[in-house]
């Protein structure tokens, strides 16, 4: 049989790495590398390099179901489409259309997030629509529109070959965005560049930096502000940027002022002169990259957190220039695309406010409807709370696993089963479809065209290199049948290409993007017109909102603190050979065969005190449920400190977690809680 090579990108992080599929007929049998491929230039990780495995999985899901008592029974699409079509219709004529809720997936493409949204907005009425962002960098989409006016990646990925310093703050980069870890490496050994990195857990980051510490969990928003107060202190400041390029700098000066390094150090734990230290390697970089994630973001104080960044950068005149910037790293391969396309409660594609007449006249237009809801819907933490006090009736879910990855999921499962309607469309039947009335099978990236948008903002081409399993159908097909069903007749469309025809043309910045533009490595937005070659780096020469914003931000501690009862912080976060709820690499053998099963770190000292040794099962206890779990004694943690990953839904790590969340952003506190550790049988 042929073989043949498809050309396409990684399925799991943002870093958007190029891939061939080899296919022979419709099954995979392996991945390449793509030599010429700008981001991933000939490498891959070990995730990319076995993206294929799950793809073939015999666990696929192949068939529509629906259920039947505990279980389900398979059905035809025709009666699956037709129950999902009628059930939601009915329960938004009954309750009122934000009674149904719609949760999109950072998996899908662009063109499968754009008619999610339009479905929940033109068909359905409401703008109950979300998806994992929320969990994510919602903090930073809100920080940085304040800020900046574009809550994205300010460089691109090439930029990191260029920066003299790097600071990585709550970023296990090498682990979770290993083609960009792998440029930090480089950069240090290759060309001395410095790196300073602030992580409550030793990284592997560490091994390469000029100067390292360990915050306590949470004390980020004190630690930026003791930077900038040393910097202040020190005279560091780029005071012709701050004059000719942004506003509120009097009152940072202020609220800094208290921020003393010896204040910080009481409250962070980061020696006062590392402290000073960091400061002055910051400030007296030429070109600075910060580089940050969920050690940040997912806190109650995730908006603050990445608005001191924002703030330490405009101080300092390191932001928007090539090799300079502030550099939230995506998570999914296309969680930049999914908010990029509006599969956001308060937004349609290309952050325009559901809230302005004029953008909801032009879309109403377009959509062939006679208007659109204008009151922002619900958040997708808010939504699950709905579920639980019965506001929210039905929920169609695509592409996401909340039952294991939500906070607090006794909650979260408990609202699930009160559901009158759930529909879960997914490759695999997860924890979440078996609450389920019906499961819709769907494609996997390898089964489908289209586009994700990486981290860099690069808009690239995803291509269809075998058939979907079984009945299993492309998601863009269902979910335009689902409209269908319901009785709306402007979703038509015989390939995705014409679905991004029709999202360019609403969409300003991606105006200028279309298939055939995007044939080689894709374009970077904004990209407004057809002759436009792309943004690589945003703000040059002046913010995208004008000037840009110091918002200065106190401390607040985080929600749940230790006490006698709950004497522990546990953190929580992931490992390099799994992804979020382990659907795909679970069932990826070589990545199941290094990673197994669950564990919680603990440091030598207190794995001393509790009279546990490593491998010993130990019983994690929160406020809100129990896991029982391998204890791997490691230096890594503090004392004090304990991390469990989250991949694994039989012990799941969020049984522990709070649903304390950002009051802007609305993200949980995913990286603190208090917990109790006793030896199991014990
Ligand atoms: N292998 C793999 N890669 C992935 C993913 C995956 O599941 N597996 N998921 C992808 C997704 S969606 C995302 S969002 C990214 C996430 O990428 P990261 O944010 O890099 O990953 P996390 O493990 O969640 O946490 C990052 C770091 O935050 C630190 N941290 C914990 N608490 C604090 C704190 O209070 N302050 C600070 N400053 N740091 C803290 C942790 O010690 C950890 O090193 O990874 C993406 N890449
Ligand atoms: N405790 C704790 N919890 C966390 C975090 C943490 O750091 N700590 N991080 C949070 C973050 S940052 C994130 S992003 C979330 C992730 O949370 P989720 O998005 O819920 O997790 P995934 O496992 O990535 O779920 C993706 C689902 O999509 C399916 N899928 C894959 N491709 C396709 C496709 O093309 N079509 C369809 N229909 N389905 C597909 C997969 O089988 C899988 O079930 O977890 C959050 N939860
Ligand atoms: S770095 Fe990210 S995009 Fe690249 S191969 Fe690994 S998981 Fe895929
Ligand atoms: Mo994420």
């Amino acid at each position: 049989m042929e073989t043949r090579h498809t050309h396409t990108i990684c399925p799991y992080c943002g870093c958007g790495c190029g891939l061939y599929l080899v296919s022979e007929g419709d099954t995979l049998t392996g991945t390449l590398p793509s030599s010429r491929h700008p981001v991933s230039r000939g490498s891959l990780c070990v995730k990319g390099w076995n993206s294929h495995e799950f793809v073939n999985h015999p666990a696929r899901l192949a068939r529509p179901l629906l259920r039947e008592g505990e279980g389900f029974a398979p059905t035809d699409w025709d009666r699956a489409l037709n129950e999902v079509a009628t059930s939601l219709s009915a329960i938004s004529k009954r309750h009122g259309p934000d009674s149904v809720a719609f949760l999109s997936s950072a998996k899908m493409t662009n063109e499968e997030n754009y008619l999610m949204m339009k479905l929940a907005r033109a068909v359905y009425g409401t703008n109950n629509i979300d998806h994992c962002a929320r969990l994510c960098h919602a903090s930073t989409v809100a920080g940085l529109a304040e800020t900046f006016g574009s809550g994205a990646m300010t460089n691109s990925i090439g930029d990191f070959d260029e920066a003299d310093l790097f600071l990585v703050i709550g970023s296990d980069t090498t682990a979770q965005h290993p083609l960009i870890g792998t440029r930090i490496v480089k950069s240090v050994l290759d060309r001395g560049a410095k790196l300073i990195v602030f992580d409550p857990r030793t990284i592997e980051l560490v091994k390469y930096a000029t100067l390292s510490a360990r915050q306590r969990n949470g004390s980020d928003v004190a630690l930026v502000n003791g930077l900038m107060n040393a910097i202040i202190t020190a005279g560091l400041q780029d005071e012709a940027y701050i004059a000719a390029r942004t506003e509120g700098f009097e009152e940072l000066r202020k609220l800094v002022a208290a921020y003393t390094p010896e204040r910080v150090e009481e409250l962070s734990s980061v020696p006062a002169r590392d402290l000073v230290e960091a400061a002055r390697l910051y400030a007296g970089a030429k070109k600075a990259m910060i580089v940050y994630a969920m050690g940040i973001t997912q806190h109650v104080s995730g908006v603050e957190g990445v608005q001191a960044l924002a703030n330490l950068a405009m101080l300092t005149g390191h932001v928007g220039f090539p090799g300079t910037g502030v550099n939230p790293l995506r998570g999914q391969n296309n969680v930049q695309g999914a908010c990029d396309m509006g599969a956001l409660p308060d937004v349609v594609s290309g952050y325009q406010k559901v809230a302005d007449p004029a953008v909801r006249e032009k879309f109403a237009k377009a959509w062939g409807v006679p208007r659109l809801p204008d009151k922002p819907g619900l958040a997708a933490t808010e939504i699950m709370n709905g579920a639980a006090a019965g506001t929210i009736k039905a929920i169609y879910i695509v592409g996401e696993n909340p039952a294991v990855s939500d906070p607090d999921t006794n909650h979260v499962r408990k609202a699930l089963s009160k559901l009158e309607f759930l529909a879960v469309q997914d490759i695999f039947l997860t924890e979440t479809a078996r609450f389920a009335h019906v499961v819709l099978p769907a494609s996997s990236f390898a089964e489908k065209d289209g586009t994700f948008t990486n981290t860099e903002r690069r808009c690239q081409r995803v291509r269809k290199a075998v058939a979907c399993p079984g009945e299993a159908r492309e998601d863009w097909r269902v979910i335009a049948d689902i409209a269908r069903r319901a009785g709306y007749n402007g979703m038509n469309y015989a390939h995705p290409s014409e679905i991004m025809a029709e999202a360019a043309s609403l969409t300003p910045i991606y105006g200028g993007i279309s298939y055939d533009r995007l044939e080689t490595f894709g374009l970077q937005w904004p990209c407004p017109g057809a002759s436009h070659p792309g943004t690589p780096v945003l703000h040059v020469e002046k913010f995208t909102r004008g000037k840009g914003a110091f918002k200065p931000r106190d401390y607040k501690a985080p929600a749940e603190t230790p006490d006698a009862e709950y004497p522990f912080v546990l953190s929580t976060g992931r490992l390099y050979w799994h992804w979020h709820t382990r659907s795909m690499t679970g069932r990826t053998s070589t990545l199941e065969r290094e990673s197994p099963d669950c564990f919680v770190e603990i440091s030598p000292a207190d794995a001393k005190t509790l009279g546990v040794r490593k491998g010993e099962k130990l019983k994690v206890s929160s406020r809100r449920g129990t896991i029982t779990v391998r204890a791997e004694v490691t230096e890594r943690v503090k004392a004090g400190s304990v991390y469990v990953p989250f991949h694994y839904g039989e012990a799941a790590a969020n049984l522990l977690t709070i649903a304390a969340l950002d009051p802007v952003a609305k993200i949980p506190e995913f990286k603190i809680c208090a917990v109790r550790l006793e030896k199991a049988g014990a």
